[in-house]
């Protein structure tokens, strides 16, 4: 006969488990929704417990799959969908009902914008008195709530039907364009006992959740006809090919063909930031001169001015994405190539041999010669920057840099304004996805939620350099890199403030302004009292002693930079997406 393993062991107050199963032989729905998990390689879970999860999440780490427990269900929202995205499988993340399900969906609806794989299963009240409307506890139709904002949404209310669900999640998360996906699981379906026998019965692993998808012929003939036409050829590396992990071919598509690329920030090391190919220091002339560009796991986004601003009119576009309905979407594409990425450039690859490239021979000495003036520049900007007192963005990225550099390895995850720009700038990427930022929609407060995934999915180091307004977004879990003892550095770069910290207040009372936050918080403080190991830093060279000492512990780390309070401007790279009227403000 079957025996109880399936039913977690739990200490007197977390005995609430509805329907506890009367004999050996039963399980619940909870003990179903960790083995379907288990069984589709779910190996870790991040999430936030109270009703109607605890149990489960006891059961799912009894049964090998790691809990990850955060102070905030968009941080963990936020590591699950950073793991989908290194490991091209969903992460996972469970929240409670109601304002846990809110706060997680947050996480599941950038994952879906950013494409990254991710299931978010919240347990959620019976349904009976949330159709009614009959004000039960933690009471939300939180499957319509979610339908618009995730990928796909499903519901299960009976414990045989989860196996099927999370089949269904788990396909949904990575097939064609991933993104995050919603599974409701109400409360007396994780209680609903089941015959074990009968259960075990229903487990089964999808059978090629993410299958390839290949381009038609016609439409690789079409891209690579327009490619060879090209006099000034360009390629723009986005984070969807990085995502799919096929980083030597990519390489050979590049060297074989010649033509220089670009990166978005999230695909920077995707080919080395320092290969002869790269133009990444010449992106207005690329967008100004290049007569064709291929787009391979870019979306023409804002980004990239929707196609639109310094764009040269002419240029003709190729874009190679899994998703049919991305095309033209703001400027007509010459030519699409619709296949996921390893099957269109392995189709692009194996036609090579049948086209002669015609670009002009002066092309790309001339963006290599453009990018080392400007390469030259702002080594100088840096250099010129590198002792002053108190430290600028500039000068503590002189620090930083180089030590970076020499750790390819690292993870870099980075938010804020000026601390994004200028960090992306300044810090050469040397591998693929080992840069991980707040992506499509700019958001604040990815931060430790991402660095501790990062750290997990991975094994390897990470670093996290931080503003100190987005850093306040996500700061309490900085705590939890530390109790699960992550080789997490946090490098804190206080302005005192959104954009910096000299905003006034303009009605002359003694409130901050809206921009002003902390010029002497001491974040360090806030590091101690988890036990991290700390340094507050004044100055470039104990900057540079803390940051080799950090990254080089293997423990969780928090570096608190003082900046000037006068240093960065007004959302960084990108104050011209204010409204027109207000840029005048200077703040
Ligand atoms: P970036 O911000 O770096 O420009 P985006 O997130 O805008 O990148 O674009 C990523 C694109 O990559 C999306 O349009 C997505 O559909 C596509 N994509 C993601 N994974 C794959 C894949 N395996 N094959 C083809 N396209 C993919
Ligand atoms: C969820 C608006 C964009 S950048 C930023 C905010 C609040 C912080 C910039 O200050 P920080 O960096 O981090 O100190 P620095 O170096 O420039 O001083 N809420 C969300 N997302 C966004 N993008 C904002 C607000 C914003
Ligand atoms: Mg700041």
């Amino acid at each position: 006969m079957a025996t109880t393993t399936a039913i977690p062991s739990k200490t007197p107050a977390q005995t609430a488990t509805p329907q506890t199963p009367a004999y050996p032989g039963q399980v619940t729905g909870m003990y179903i929704l960790a083995k379907a998990l288990k069984n589709v390689g779910i190996d870790t879970m991040y999430g936030l417990v109270g009703i109607p999860v605890t149990d489960f999440s006891y059961l799912a780490q009894e049964i090998g799959i790691r809990f990850v427990g955060f102070r905030h269900e968009q941080q963990a929202g936020m590591a699950a969908a950073t793991h989908g995205y290194l490991t091209k499988t969903p992460g996972v993340l469970l929240t409670v009902s109601s304002l846990g399900f809110l706060n997680g969906l947050t996480a599941t609806a950038n994952a879906t914008v950013n494409c990254y794989p991710m299931i978010q299963i919240s347990g959620s009240s019976e349904r009976a008195p949330i159709d009614l409307d009959q004000g039960n506890y933690e009471a939300l139709d939180q499957l319509n709530v979610a339908k618009g904002l995730a990928k796909a949404a499903y519901r299960v209310n009976r414990p045989q039907d989860i196996p099927t669900a999370v089949a269904r999640a788990y396909r949904a998360a990575v097939s064609g364009r991933p993104g995050g996906v919603y599974l409701d699981i109400t409360t007396p379906c994780l209680g609903a006992v089941m015959d074990k026998s009968e259960a075990d019965k229903l487990f089964f692993r999808p059978v090629d959740p993410a299958p390839s998808q290949h381009p038609s012929d016609q439409a690789v003939t079409r891209a690579l006809k327009l490619l060879a036409s090209a006099r000034r050829p360009a390629i723009i590396l986005g984070k969807g090919a990085a995502y799919a992990q096929i980083d030597d071919k990519i390489r050979q598509f590049i060297e074989k063909t010649g033509i220089p690329f670009l990166p978005m920030s999230m695909a920077k090391g995707l080919m080395p930031d320092t290969h002869p190919l790269s133009a990444i220091s010449c992106r207005s002339t690329v967008m100004e001169q290049a007569d064709v560009v291929m787009l391979i796991g870019a979306r023409l986004n804002w980004l990239l001015s929707r196609g639109q601003g310094k764009w040269s009119p002419d240029t003709k576009f190729i874009q190679l994405d899994i998703e049919p309905t991305e095309i033209d979407c703001n400027r007509p594409i010459a030519a699409p190539v619709i296949g996921d990425l390893e099957s269109s450039i392995d189709a692009m690859l194996a036609k090579l041999p049948t086209i002669k490239m015609s670009a002009d021979p002066q092309w790309i000495p001339s963006l290599q010669a453009e990018a080392k003036t400007k390469n030259a520049r702002f080594a100088q900007r840096l250099a010129d920057n590198a002792n002053t007192s108190p430290m600028n963005h500039w000068t503590a990225l002189s620090v930083i840099k180089p030590i970076l550099e020499s750790n390819p390895d690292i993870i870099l995850v980075n938010e804020g304004a000026n601390t994004l720009d200028d960090t992306r700038n300044a810090v050469n990427m040397a591998l693929p996805r080992h840069r991980i930022d707040c992506a499509t929609w700019a958001i604040m407060g990815m931060g430790m939620g991402s660095a501790i995934g990062a750290a997990i999915a991975s094994g390897k180091k990470v670093v996290a350099i931080e503003g100190d307004s987005a850093f306040g977004f996500s700061g309490m879990d900085f705590s939890t890199a530390c109790r699960f003892k992550l080789p997490v550095t946090v490098v804190i770069f206080n302005n005192g403030g959104i954009y910096n910290g000299i905003g006034e207040n303009l009605a002359k009372t003694p409130d901050p302004a809206p921009t002003t936050l902390d010029i002497n918080a001491r974040y360090d403080k806030l590091g101690e009292a988890f036990g991290a190991k700390t340094y507050y830093v004044t100055n470039p060279d104990q900057l540079k002693t803390a940051f080799t000492e950090a990254i080089s512990s293997g423990t969780t780390c928090l570096i608190d930079v003082q900046l000037d309070a006068a240093s960065g401007k007004e959302s960084g790279h990108i104050g011209y997406l204010n409204p027109e009227s207000l840029q005048h403000i200077t703040v």
